[in-house]
């Protein structure tokens, strides 16, 4: 019953530290050092390999190292292979964090100081309550739902939107495509947590970016696909759009030459908005194992049909 990691290495050394104290009696194995494939029941991975049913003949389980599962190659996973994503506190914390910090940036006019502060200007800009930005989040799942559960408290107007109906309180929910040009007229901050999937690649368009009001936001931080960047560009241009933080690219990383390293108005990180906590993942997906055994449904396992 060999549980397999094929992720980062050195956290992966962290994950077998932790296996050794907390479940001792499940072989743990640091790909490409997998021992027997067919005693690989478990993997637990950021990219399977290719053709894991073949390389692993028992494989029951893929645990996404990662919340999202885009990075998959579904289609080379057969069905009774169950798909399962990251669903732990640490990743939910560091998203909330960076978040936050992304729409206080914003909220307090840093990138326009940051610009006086390179030419010597000491000027004073207008301090807006939170309460007059509205905030807008697209996808109201694990981490959608606790960024918003945090920004509430500074006041600002919020809402989310998703597929399905959603209740939160203090947020103004909206779900499917027919309410979104009122959920984007409502947004000055706008931010992405959607996963990647057919419906959500190159969403973040100049057509959506048109429905919000002149001089809003953009921080991206769910996938770089989901953004047309030259539409981004044309929105930052034209003051359609005043800033935006992309924590995502497309690809990652971008080309030297690319305009986002140096513009004024986008502020760039190499995908670090979050991550899967060793600490707190093994303790998670040890309890799927457990459930998994015991015929119960796992935390976190993806519906294929919906690609999330
Ligand atoms: P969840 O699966 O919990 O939530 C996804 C949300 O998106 C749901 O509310 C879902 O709606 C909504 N959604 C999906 N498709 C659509 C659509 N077509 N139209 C409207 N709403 C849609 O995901 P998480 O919150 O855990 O994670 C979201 C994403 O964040 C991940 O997939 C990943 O891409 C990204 N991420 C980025 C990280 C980073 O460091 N930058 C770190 C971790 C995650 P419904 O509720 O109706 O199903
Ligand atoms: C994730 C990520 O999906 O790191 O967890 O982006």
């Amino acid at each position: 019953m060999t549980l397999l990691y094929k992720a980062d290495p050195e956290r992966g050394k962290q994950w077998a530290r932790l296996f050794a104290v907390k479940a001792p009696d499940i072989p743990f194995r640091l790909w490409p050092d997998i021992g027997d494939p067919a005693s690989v029941r478990y993997l637990a991975a950021w990219q399977p390999p290719d053709n894991p049913a073949h390389t692993l003949p028992n494989l029951e389980v893929i645990f996404s190292v990662g919340a999202g599962i885009d990075q998959f190659d579904l289609s080379g996973v057969p069905p009774n292979i169950t798909v399962v994503r990251m669903v732990e506190p640490g990743i939910v914390e560091g998203m909330v964090e960076y978040v936050t910090q992304a729409v206080l940036t914003i909220h307090r006019d840093l990138f326009d100081y940051a610009l006086q502060q390179q030419q010597r200007i000491w000027r004073e800009m207008p301090v807006r309550a939170a309460v007059s930005r509205r905030v807008g989040v697209l996808g109201l799942g694990m981490l959608g739902t606790a960024v918003l559960e945090r920004l509430r408290l500074f006041g600002f107007p919020c809402a989310g939107w998703s597929r399905s109906a959603h209740r939160l309180e203090g947020v103004e929910c909206h779900a499917g495509v027919e309410a979104l040009d009122a959920f984007l007229a409502r947004t000055d901050i706008l931010i992405c947590l959607l996963p990647l999937t057919d419906a959500t690649r190159g969403l973040l368009d100049k057509r959506m970016f048109a429905k919000l009001p002149k001089g809003a936001s953009l921080i991206n931080v769910g996938r770089g696909p989901q953004l047309n960047q030259q539409d981004l560009l044309d929105a930052l241009e034209s003051g359609q759009l005043h800033n935006a933080i992309l924590d995502v690219t497309n690809p990652e990383p971008l080309a030297d030459s690319h305009p986002f390293w140096t513009h004024p108005h986008v502020r760039i990180t190499p995908h670090i908005a979050s991550a899967t906590r060793p600490e707190t993942a093994v303790d998670v997906v040890l309890d799927n194992i457990r459930r998994h055994l015991d015929g119960l449904p796992m935390l976190g396992q993806i519906d294929r049909g919906r690609g999330y």
